[in-house]
């Protein structure tokens, strides 16, 4: 153990009675909900990035947190790994998640950076090994540093392509030899600012020949995790390329990799692109991408992506709803792509807000259980859609216009407006939370 984390205890279930803010109320992780345990349905992760790497910045401030890991020496990603291992037992999680900036000093060139993130990797390896803890997903970070500026694949310069390339080439090998479920791109900068310097044909393409060289490798490599995108509308870019899920959707069809890369879907990105979370989900799951998600919540005035931890449990038990539905996560999971506010500067600010957002997602997982096992808006969903299971029903989708016109004249159809229950719905929903 390091000191960073002194006299914070292990956190374990107690149940809602409990006054103890160090423990869980809801997430119990051995419990049964719909015969699977909690810990195998939530499938937690926690995030480098925000909860290990992030400053505390924003646009109008530098850095607001002290860590004693902050530095670019091996010596101190060695620490900032030895406090994030610490953080991840405290918190049971069984997963991690990070990009190759988060954990390896930032080298002077290419080769630099893959020597020291292979370093990273086999000081993972070992703390994996002695830890049991688990990669959920590795991916690459092709947006802070300047030369990535103009995006990454769908850059302007073919010689930024290729360190790009070359890059997630690294990060999947880190991901592979990790034991990684799933491999993510997120195109943060794969978008333009504007269109009048922009050749969005060309950039386009860029960007599926890449995704085809990532897919091509994970098959070369035999690495049999999932490679997800995941979907963002803007921020940082004005007008980013993988806009929403239907976007994706139609990005996949287009290079003909829908059967090959599903999405990593986050609820703060979901509000951005003007969805709710649970409707990019229920889209995931009818077109078969649903992979994964990145669990966090936004301010919903702001407009901005603010990455806060969840806590809002109607909300999650719609999200979990639908991951319920679609048979819940196989390789994916919960990932808190979620950071503190600036000013919660404590040790004990890291922990509890895991705390909260597992314990959110976990009653939001329960009565999403509750409602599924009930079946009662199953029933009346299915109810509405009756029509359609009856033997006229189902000969109207295959035939034409004409035919369906004789029949409408001969049977003299003259549909009568159905109450679509709206309220009495949601009454429902409120009575599982
Ligand atoms: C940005 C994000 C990202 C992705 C991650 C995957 C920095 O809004 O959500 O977090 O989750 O980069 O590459
Ligand atoms: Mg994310």
């Amino acid at each position: 153990m390091t000191d960073f984390f002194k006299g914070i205890p292990q956190i374990i279930y107690e149940g809602p009675q409990t006054d103890n803010e160090f423990a869980f109320r809801h997430y119990n992780p051995d419990e049964l909900v719909m015969e699977k345990s909690m810990k195998d349905h939530l499938r937690f992760a926690c995030a480098y990035w925000h909860s290990l790497a992030w400053p505390g910045g924003d646009p109008f401030g530098g850095q607001t947190f002290e860590r004693p890991w902050f530095g670019d020496t091996m010596e101190l990603a060695r620490l900032k790994a030895d406090t994030a291992f610490d953080m991840f037992q405290i918190l049971d999680v069984p997963f991690f998640c990070f990009h190759d900036a988060d954990v390896r000093p930032e080298g002077a060139n290419y080769a630099e950076n893959t020597r020291n993130l292979e370093a990273i990797v086999e000081y993972f390896g070992e703390k994996m090994e002695a830890t049991g803890l688990q990669l959920l997903w590795g991916t690459a970070n092709l947006f802070s540093h300047r030369r990535f500026m103009a995006g990454a694949a769908t850059n302007p310069d073919p010689e930024v392509f290729a360190f790009s390339a070359a890059t997630i080439k690294s990060c999947m090998d880190a991901t592979h030899k990790l034991g990684g479920q799933n491999y993510v791109l997120w195109g943060g900068r794969e978008g333009y600012e504007t269109l009048l310097n922009t050749d969005m044909g060309r950039e386009r393409a860029q960007a599926g020949a890449m995704l085809q060289m990532v897919v091509d490798y994970k098959h070369k490599i035999g690495f049999d995790g999932t490679i997800l995108i995941e979907p963002k509308p803007q921020e940082p870019t004005k007008h980013q390329y993988d806009y929403d899920v239907a976007t994706v959707y139609g990005f996949l069809k287009d290079f003909g990799l829908e059967g090959e890369v599903k999405v990593n879907i986050e609820q703060g990105h979901a509000i951005l692109a003007g969805h709710s979370f649970e409707h990019e989900l229920a889209l995931a799951r009818e077109l078969g991408i649903l992979g994964s998600i990145d669990m966090n919540r936004n301010d919903y005035q702001s407009g901005w992506d603010t990455d806060q931890f969840p806590n809002n449990v109607p909300e999650m038990a719609l999200a979990f709803y639908e991951i319920l539905r679609a048979g819940g996560f196989t390789t994916g999971g919960t990932n808190f792509d979620a950071k503190l506010r600036r000013q919660s500067l404590d040790p004990e600010d890291l922990i509890l807000a895991h705390v909260g957002g597992m314990d959110a997602c976990a009653a939001g997982l329960k009565a999403a259980a509750a409602m599924l096992e009930d079946g009662k808006l199953e029933a009346a969903r299915e109810e509405r859609y009756a029509g359609w299971d009856s033997e006229a029903g189902k000969a109207l989708l295959s035939s034409d216009l004409a035919s369906i016109e004789k029949q409408v004249r001969e049977k003299d159809i003259n549909p009568l407006p159905r109450s679509g229950r709206q309220e009495r719905l949601e009454n429902l929903v409120n009575r599982y939370l």
